[in-house]
């Protein structure tokens, strides 16, 4: 019988908590995954406690009470949200980040898992295909506070052994949660907007190409990296991964295979700058040759469930 693991989600009622919640529930029985959020959230069977993660204080009291094993520090403002408030965001992002790094060392919680993101980055690359190693330079707020909390992330391994994982997320795509104020929210709108109006006005131009995933399979890659065995892991900033790339155009024909009058047309705002900075394709062989990761879901596999289930 494998040992049950305590974890808490900070940051538990975004667009990817409740689906981590209970994928890590059907490992650990619901009692031990502990949900919290700085607003009360719906949290079905799970024990829930509210939690601003920039409160050191309190975030140490519940790592403590709950007697907490693993953290998955899942509370940041995303991309687009950020923008409009950009100390605000590097505050919430950093001071957030910093407080879960240090408590958790402190209190020498055994695991914890930081989501960073393609957002990280940005100028001075050749975008049409990114490697683990290029360069950092992003130019959002929410990349900044990224690219910082992955060398952070680092720091704390090198320097106090804190076991701290992460991956740099694509736009994640899933019919079960609404997406969070991001740059690549457009591919999950589309579908309601789809099936509800048969029209989708689309933020991004039509050939803004970006990596994206089916929510099941990041779950399944953040469940695999936090189980992997210590020394296999050899990125301790925070590892690429991929599933496949599209660009609106490419995701309204194949919605067009179900909804035959769908109809779409592009009016790019601040958002469209933002994905311009952002990798078209993403090289992610460490992910698959240091921990087996392998995405199940392709791209008109995710299309179809999201078709059948909106
Ligand atoms: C955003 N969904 O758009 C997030 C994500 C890769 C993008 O980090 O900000």
């Amino acid at each position: 019988m494998s040992k049950k693991i305590r974890s808490l989600i900070l940051g538990a009622g975004g667009q990817i908590g409740p689906l981590l919640a209970s994928a890590l529930a059907e490992k650990n029985g619901y009692e031990n995954v502990i949900l919290s959020d700085i607003r009360q959230i719906a949290s079905e069977d799970f024990p829930f406690v509210l939690l601003d993660v920039c409160d050191r204080k309190a975030l140490e009291f519940v790592i403590k009470s709950y007697n907490i094993q693993e953290v998955y520090h899942l509370a940041a403002i995303l991309s687009a949200r950020g923008e409009k408030d950009p100390l605000g965001t590097w505050n919430v992002n950093m001071s957030g980040l910093l407080n879960v790094l240090d408590v958790c060392k402190e209190l020498k919680v055994d695991k914890v898992f930081y989501p960073s993101s393609i957002a990280a980055f940005g100028m001075n690359l050749d975008l049409s295909k990114v490697g683990q190693h290029a360069n950092l330079t992003p130019t959002t707020v929410y990349g900044i506070s990224k690219s910082s909390g992955e060398l952070w992330a680092n720091y704390y391994y090198l320097k106090y052994g804190l076991d701290v994982r992460s991956l740099r997320y694509p736009g994640l795509i899933s019919y079960q949660t609404p997406p969070g104020g991001g740059t690549t929210d457009y591919a999950v709108e589309i579908f309601h907007e789809a099936k509800n109006k048969g029209f989708y006005t689309c933020f991004l131009e039509k050939d803004r190409t970006l990596p994206m995933m089916y929510m099941e399979d990041a779950i399944a890659a953040t469940v695999s990296l936090m189980e992997a065995p210590a020394d296999l892991i050899r990125v301790r900033t925070s590892y690429n991964l991929s599933a496949f790339s599209f660009n609106p155009d490419d995701l309204a024909s194949e919605i067009k295979k179900y909804i035959p009058n769908f109809k779409i047309d592009y009016a790019p705002d601040f958002r469209n700058e933002i994905a311009k900075g952002w990798p078209q394709y993403i090289d992610d062989s460490e992910a698959r040759e240091d921990w087996n990761w392998q995405e199940r879901i392709d791209f008109s596999s995710m299309v179809k469930i999201m078709i059948e289930n909106i």
